[in-house]
């Protein structure tokens, strides 16, 4: 039996290990296949190696770690456990990471004992969307869901996701073959994560169980003006895209306050030129709206659409909208979610039950097979910041909660003759 203390300190450490697997030096950054995604699979696949694990990298770069069920009436089942290992620039060392890398703590945990489904520990390939500005690749793929489009977007470079791949040493023609099969009998899939916001600490709460998690709007829009003369151009004379995207901005601050659990942020913008005594002829600007109903959220994107044409018009401009992402609010299943309720009371953990503000790999997974998601407590509630942070002891509880669960579904009848949606 191990000592959940213990494995929890492994996994600080762990994550540490891999926060230093990073594109640049003096901080993290590790985005879709970059050669630090490289060192995090090998690091990841030495831990697993003496467990009697197989381990591989599909063809979306998503580390895949199986570790061995006995199977039902001569069925394989899996249950799949991961998070995402990519991370967003200047990043903390747990949003993802910390998911795997408990996962694996899990398999520590079991001490060699077999279930009746193969446990898979999942490293996704890309969750934030940072290299393409397509969040999700990994488990789009592997949920069957990526468009063939996404492969010939390109990065700043101008590399494209279908060279990247090849770039890694993988077959970007085995994509639209690597979808989960209902033969491969995958009945869920389970994501630890940090909550990455203030609920679990404000309540003073180790754990929680996400119920659902918010849908996602991003989108670009570019203010086109005209660039002049910042000394002789009088202000009546002026199409400034600065100027209108900061009026644009505003609006948006404003409709986020005025609507309940809203979330809005303007957090990219770019002016061009871009110097300090030239009036900008473009801004570009990103825009993420968030909330746990579609139709609050696509409401707010309307509006905020129209405000940015009428300010455009208003000031003599034209603006460019680009719809990015549009990712319907997902319910998590309702089944595995009562389980890890019944696992967290049994670690000592009241289960407290929340909707996750960010997104996560659960939400593309869920369109294919019952996923859930354990949070755990983000100290600070800071998160997408080096200041990231969270408490061995929550670790440990949720190792403790992932063992219990675990032995709660090897007992369940209704989870092992789940059959897979086709
Ligand atoms: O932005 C998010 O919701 C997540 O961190 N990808
Ligand atoms: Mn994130
Ligand atoms: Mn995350």
């Amino acid at each position: 039996m191990h000592d959940y203390e213990v494995l929890a300190r492994e996994v600080m450490a762990r994550c540490e290990t891999l926060a230093r697997f990073s594109e640049n030096a003096g901080g993290i950054r590790r985005t879709f296949l970059s050669p630090p995604m490289r060192d995090c699979h090998r690091e990841i696949t030495n831990w697993v190696a003496p467990l009697g694990c197989k381990s591989k990298v599909d063809a979306a770069g998503n580390l895949r770690i199986r570790y061995p069920g006995t199977g039902v009436n001569g069925r394989t089942l899996s249950l799949l456990v991961g998070s995402h290992l990519d991370t967003v620039p200047n990043a903390g060392a747990y949003d993802g990471v910390l998911g795997v890398v408990i996962s694996v703590a899990l398999l520590r945990a079991i001490d060699g004992r077999r279930f009746p489904f193969a446990i898979e520990v999942v490293g996704f390939s890309e969750e934030e969307g940072i290299r393409f500005g397509i969040p999700f690749i990994g488990s789009r793929a592997m949920a069957g869901t990526l468009d063939e489009e996404v492969l010939e977007r390109r990065d700043a470079d101008g590399i494209s996701v279908r060279e990247a791949i090849a770039d890694f040493g993988l077959n970007p023609a085995e994509i639209s073959s690597m979808a989960l099969r209902e033969d491969e009998n995958a009945i869920g899939y389970l994501e630890f994560h940090i909550e990455q916001g203030p609920v679990l600490e404000n309540s003073d709460r180790s754990l929680g169980v996400v119920e659902a998690i918010a849908g996602q709007s991003r989108l670009k829009f570019i203010f086109i003006g005209r660039a002049n003369h910042a000394g002789t151009t009088p202000m009546n004379l002026r199409h400034d895209a600065v100027a209108a995207a900061a009026e644009w901005i505003g609006a948006v601050e404003r409709r986020a306050k005025s609507v309940p659990d809203l979330v809005a942020t303007v957090g990219a913008i770019q002016a061009k030129p871009g110097v300090g005594n030239v009036i900008a002829g473009e801004a570009e600007l990103s825009l993420d709206v968030r909330h746990r109903d579609d139709e609050t959220r696509k409401a707010a994107v309307e509006y905020l659409v129209d405000q940015a044409k009428h300010i455009a018009k208003s000031r003599g401009l034209e603006v460019q909208i680009l719809e990015l992402v549009n990712q319907q609010a997902v319910a998590m299943d309702s089944f595995l979610s009562g389980q890890i309720a019944e696992a967290m009371q049994k670690a000592g953990c009241e289960p407290y039950r929340m909707v996750s503000g960010a997104g996560h790999d659960a939400m593309i997974m869920a369109t294919k097979i019952p996923s859930a998601m354990i949070f755990l407590r983000t100290p600070g509630g800071i998160s997408h910041d080096p200041a990231e942070s969270v408490r061995v002891e929550d670790i440990a509880k949720a190792i403790e909660c992932g063992v219990q669960l675990l032995d709660q579904l090897a007992a369940s009848s209704k989870f092992l003759s789940f059959m897979p949606r086709t």
